[in-house]
């Protein structure tokens, strides 16, 4: 080995021990400075001789490599899920499920990281790919940005081969400055660190991913027998001493009364940690014990997750404001005094309608409970009236529309007031941000911030306008917080737009009650724009799934001059108006067949499993009949699954639906 490869293997050694210190152990042995120094060096030495770049060199961590698409990789060991549970009871049918097959077992109890799952593999000590879970079966490899996280180690103290399970989160101080970045750029924020920490992962740029900040904890060897590994304990103590991060706060418990006193304290003290965890793990210790166990299709019966209850929080209603949506319709929502709520600051929580509010006799300066049910924006539980002062105010359903004073209109038996103003401001932005929203046009940087700046400045008035932007370069470039960078990434969003298809621009034009669902029937029925421009109302009444409602409201649009000319507008822009079939790949198990889903798919939204069915020859109905062929059956399935097992309907579990669809 040459003095240069000595050399680079010397800093190597240096920097990757500099890191684990640094990052894992958290008592750094040299200073920032000399980390940096040696960190140049190799830079230098790696750029003058770049045959000699290893690949567990520190410099990759940087990030920079980019990539066209993501790989899919197949797990050896299919990576499992969780069986949840939500409550005491629920965690001693648990243990005693447990002591039908173990006697006296002992459980370690970890953290439940609220993060992603991945999957990593070290060949003879160095880091070779790394994947996510996917379906628990293909994955994927998203190796260049896990290299970017500074507590994954490059190289193992020792030249083994072994796959470890870990997740990977966002630590909340990161997130929070990530969210306060994105508003600054008028980007959307993540509603929490778990799909911050998925979206960074996602990226093809590592050099984006690695300006995240994610780090990892190490929880899992799916083979631990190669290394002569009794229990799962064992098998955390062994991955620290290959310098992975373990939690920290994991410990062995061998009765419930000890299980119980971990699972509240954390439950008590989880916003005092760094990092979002949404419960508590529970595993069987021993791997003798845990195949005694087994497993179920996706789940092993030797661990469970325990969830936290979803978290409320008390603060007070500064205001009730009213907003104005694309369609015109108000809906209150109450202005918070902001509070902490899981990870994230609640500022404002919906009120839905007036009809909630006078229900629950909500009014402005009540103390309210809320709570974020999901990942929507948080909704108003309860006043706490024992806190009423007196000083509360009721709240009036204006008569006019807040924005352009137009009078609001209620619809027979409908709960909401709208605001018909089609030049209503408001509304406007509303449609402008629709139009570029993610499942419509989805024209990256279009986000609420600046699609309402650049409307009050005059540079959007209505969607077609979009098009024209690049003739203000200039004074964009000017504007506070942009440059021609910036400027230049906005344009080339909306140019790469024109290619969408006609069905995401039919969905972002906001034609009333037309979904993207409906869009697509359109697309697919009439092949061209200008096919559905000039439909006919009886035709539109023929086609299953679009009634007398969805009919007119298209008619409506279309024959509305002031549209066409938009739409005219749009072609001249040489936007896409041609439907592109998708390919039908058919598959026999699929062919001709009729398919009910229920209950929760892992691995995909239904639409996506209804739009794969269809791709493959297959029919969706809602539901299950004697005609129905197949139902596919996600994790907390309803009655459709009873009516099933009834009629001796064929039932795929998602794994078996998974499997084929890959036939
Ligand atoms: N999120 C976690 C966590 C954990 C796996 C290994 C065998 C079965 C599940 O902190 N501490 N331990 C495990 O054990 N899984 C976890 O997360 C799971 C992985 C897939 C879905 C959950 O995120």
């Amino acid at each position: 080995m040459d003095n240069i490869d000595s050399r680079i293997d010397e800093l190597i050694k240096i920097l990757n021990k500099a890191s684990y210190e640094y990052y894992t152990l958290d008592s750094p042995t040299i200073t920032d400075q000399e980390y940096d120094s040696y960190m140049d060096e190799l830079i230098k030495l790696e750029t003058q001789n770049p045959s000699k770049v290893r690949p567990d060199s520190p410099t990759v961590r940087i990030g920079g490599q980019i990539i066209s698409s993501f790989e899919k990789v197949t797990h050896e060991v299919p990576m499992m899920s969780l069986g949840d549970i939500f409550n005491e009871e629920e965690i001693i049918e648990f243990d005693d499920r447990v002591k039908k097959v173990v006697e006296k077992p002992e459980y370690v109890c970890e953290l439940k990281i609220d993060g992603l799952s991945v999957s990593i593999i070290y060949e003879k000590g160095k880091l070779v790919r790394a994947a996510t879970r996917g379906d628990g079966t293909v994955g994927e490899d998203i190796t260049h940005n896990v290299k970017t996280i500074k507590n994954v180690p490059l190289s193992l103290p020792q030249d083994i081969d072994i796959e470890v399970r870990g997740e990977i989160y966002m630590p909340k101080s990161s997130f929070i400055k990530l969210n306060e970045d994105r508003i600054k750029k008028g980007e959307k924020e993540f509603a929490n660190p778990r799909n911050a920490a998925a979206g960074s992962v996602r990226q093809l740029d590592s050099k984006i991913s690695a300006e995240r900040n994610l780090s990892t904890f190490m929880y899992h060897i799916p083979l631990p027998d190669m290394y002569n590994l009794k229990t799962q304990y064992e098998s955390l103590e062994f991955m620290k001493d290959l310098t992975f991060t373990v939690n920290p706060n994991i410990v062995k418990v061998d009765n419930i009364k000890d299980l119980l006193k971990y699972i509240n304290y954390w439950q008590e003290h989880r916003n005092e940690l760094p990092y979002e965890i949404d419960g508590i793990v529970i595993k069987v210790n021993s791997y003798v014990d845990q195949r005694k166990l087994g497993v179920t299709a996706k789940t092993p019966k030797w661990a469970i997750a325990y969830k936290f209850p979803a978290e409320e929080v008390l603060t007070k209603i500064k205001d009730i404001e009213l907003c104005v949506g694309r369609t015109g319709k108000i809906t209150p929502r109450a202005d918070l005094d902001p509070v902490r709520l899981q990870g994230s600051v609640v500022r404002s929580a919906t009120l839905n309608n007036q009809e909630y509010i006078k229900e629950k006799d909500i009014r402005i300066g009540d103390v309210v409970s809320i709570r974020k049910a999901g990942d929507v924006i948080p909704e108003v539980v309860e006043v706490k009236f024992d806190r009423r002062t007196g000083d509360e105010k009721p709240f009036e359903m204006i008569e006019n529309c807040p924005i352009c004073g137009t009078k609001l209109v209620k619809k027979e038996n409908e709960v909401a007031y709208f605001c018909l103003n089609k030049n209503c401001d408001a509304r406007k932005i509303e449609s402008l941000i629709h139009f570029a929203s993610r499942d419509a046009m989805n024209i990256e940087g279009f986000g609420e911030r600046i699609v309402e700046d650049f409307y009050n400045m005059g540079y959007l008035n209505d969607v077609s306008d979009y098009y024209t932007l690049y003739k203000h370069k200039e004074a964009l470039m000017e504007l506070e917080g942009f440059g021609e960078k910036s400027i230049n990434n906005l344009l080339e969003n909306i140019e790469k737009s024109k290619s969408n298809s006609i069905e995401r621009l039919i969905f972002a034009l906001g034609i009333k009650h037309i979904g993207k669902k409906t869009a697509e029937v359109l697309c697919e029925r009439y092949g061209t724009l200008d096919n559905i421009i000039n439909s006919n109302i009886d035709d539109l009444n023929s086609i299953p799934d679009i009634g007398e409602i969805l009919s007119k409201s298209i008619r409506d649009y279309f024959d509305n001059p002031s549209n066409i000319e938009l739409i005219n507008k749009l072609k001249s822009y040489n936007l896409n108006t041609n439907y592109i079939a998708k390919k039908k790949e058919i598959n026999e198990l699929f062919k001709d067949k009729t398919f009910v889903l229920t209950g929760t798919l892992e691995s995909m939204s239904r639409g996506e499993a209804k739009e794969l069915i269809k791709t493959l020859g297959g029919k969706n109905t809602d539901s299950v009949s004697k005609n129905t062929d197949v139902v596919i059956v996600g994790s907390s399935p309803g009655s459709k699954y009873d009516k099933a097992k009834e009629l001796g309907i064929t039932v795929w579990e998602e794994d078996e639906f998974l499997k084929n669809v890959r036939r």
